[in-house]
């Protein structure tokens, strides 16, 4: 603000020039300031974060698809489609890790975190969730959560579980449930949280932000067998009546009704993990039949329809227009794709080759959606590179935050890329699910530094049917412009981008 002397605009003449000039600075103001800033206010930004739905699974992907997603094929045409975005891992939680903290999960660790482990986000390093926080936006994460928590604090003296393989079992009465559960989404920059933490995992049962208000009594019961794959339930604490098939339905309901609770004078940030299409896979009634694909295909059109509903509830509240959605997945299809190709025509994992857990495209590459109204085009589809990783960066530019030092360091901003005024920041990325096993990607090549990219067990009749040859080297190059199938190794042939590209990866590694 510039003050202006008092003695001189109280002399008439003077006056009129001091309002023309007052005038002219608010002008000047003006237009400065829509030049630093956006928006009046940073948008609100919600992701969606899809578990274990395939590239192929998107209907906007996916010519032939046998799913009808509707409302995700609506928000591709009123955003940007991107058919080149990874998670991070092969598996669920490295890959949330590596959104929330803009860092690649490798760095850390490889595996999930199992039922009743520690807490794995890092205390020294800003979530995604408090740099939000600290930008004026209410945040809120519903579902999926599998980051652990500190179950220590209240775990009984004495308890102590029995272990079968990676599963420790514990009784209900292992634990006091009236106390404050720490380390959850709470203690990483949500002002709230509800969930199940893990759907397949116990204690089956309701999160309400850091506690569980009625209290598992029983050991888990499953009846009868779901209508596709295993339940996938490790044992262990239940709620009496607790509902599987109500998952979704629940988590939805809350979502909305959080959003419906926002107001339009404070930003907000929601961060809405769905559990589905993750087995155990349970479409309720209202989806049965409505896709062509089993019901695997039911469920992704369910969770197709909670998209909707977000959707609808942000544009009934009149946040539609300045709202950054993004929707994406926390990687590729669980093994039950393959039967589905034979049994209904249907690629979950679109062109690409394997599936969840692998180092092949099938493993991480996800669909993405972006939706950001007068920001990012509609009905655009890009095909340059990119990662979750980079979403961090990325939203910090979109809601004007600094990211602080120490944190996101593996996060570009591709926010210039996003609203179509520059190409790609990213040129390279590192793919890894299992400890043993890493993939560089550099621009159209990838090296996968292992004599095969696969993980989850193929069966010998897709392997003939698909004419997949058995790996013979010891690891395999593609050029994925040509060859996004990832059929003909070119590790032979092309000695020399092998080596350039070990020698890059390796230094990356660090080893
Ligand atoms: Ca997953």
């Amino acid at each position: 603000m510039i003050d202006l002397p008092v003695a001189i605009a109280s002399a008439p003449r003077v006056d009129a020039w001091v309002r023309l000039l007052g005038a002219m600075l608010m002008v000047v103001r003006a237009v400065v300031g829509s030049a630093a800033e956006p928006a009046v206010q940073p948008p609100n930004v919600v992701i969606l974060y899809a578990d274990d739905m395939g590239y192929g699974d998107l209907g906007a992907n996916n010519p032939d698809s046998k799913i009808p997603t509707p409302h995700l094929d609506r928000l591709a045409s009123a955003g940007t489609r991107f058919t080149d975005a990874h998670s991070s891992s092969g598996v669920c939680t490295p890959s949330r890790y590596a959104l929330l903290h803009g860092r690649y999960h490798w760095r850390k660790f490889h595996g999930i975190v199992q039922s009743f482990d520690q807490p794995i986000l890092d205390a020294e390093r800003t979530t995604l969730a408090e740099l939000l926080r600290g930008r004026g936006h209410a945040t809120a994460a519903f579902g999926k959560w599998h980051l652990g928590w500190d179950w220590e604090a209240i775990r009984r003296t004495g308890a102590k579980p029995r272990i079968e393989g990676k599963n420790k079992i514990y009784a209900a009465a292992d634990f006091d449930w009236r106390r404050k559960i720490p380390g959850g989404p709470l203690a990483h920059g949500f002002d709230r949280y509800f969930g199940d933490d893990v759907p397949n995992f116990p204690p089956y049962a309701w999160f309400e932000d850091d506690r569980i208000p009625v209290a598992p009594t029983l050991q888990l019961m499953t009846t009868g067998e779901p209508p596709e794959g295993n339940w996938e339930c490790r044992p262990g604490p239940m709620v009496h009546g607790w509902d599987f098939h109500a998952v979704m339905p629940t988590l939805t309901d809350r979502a909305v009704a959080w959003i419906e609770q926002q107001t339009p004078d404070r930003p907000f940030f929601l961060y809405f993990p769905f559990t589905s299409p993750h087995a155990p896979i349970l479409p309720t009634a209202a989806f049965t039949g409505r896709s062509a694909a089993g019901p695997y295909g039911d469920f992704v059109a369910q969770t197709d329809d909670t998209v909707g509903r977000v959707l609808d509830a942000l544009e009934r509240q009149g946040f539609a227009e300045n709202t950054l959605v993004i929707f994406t997945s926390d990687n590729g299809p669980e093994r039950y794709a393959y039967e589905r190709t034979r049994a209904f025509g249907h690629r979950s994992m679109g062109p690409l080759r394997g599936l969840k857990r692998d180092l092949w495209e099938g493993g991480h590459r996800v669909p993405m959606i972006v939706r950001w109204p007068g920001h990012v085009p509609a009905g655009r589809v890009a095909d340059g590179l990119v990662s979750q990783v980079d979403l961090y960066a990325t939203i910090a530019a979109a809601v004007g935050a600094a990211i602080p030092a120490g944190s996101a360091e593996d996060s570009l901003n591709q926010l210039a890329w996003f609203e179509g005024k520059a190409p790609s920041a990213r040129r390279e990325l590192v793919h890894n699910t299992h400890a043993d096993g890493y993939a560089l990607r550099q621009d159209d090549w990838i090296l996968i530094d292992a004599p095969s990219g696969g993980i989850s067990e193929i069966p010998p009749w897709y392997l003939a049917a698909e004419g997949i040859p058995t790996p013979t080297h010891p690891g395999e190059l593609y050029d994925l412009r040509t060859d996004p199938g990832e059929r003909h190794n070119r590790f032979d042939s092309d000695p020399d981008r092998v080596a350039a590209m070990q020698r890059r990866l390796d230094a990356l590694l660090g080893r």
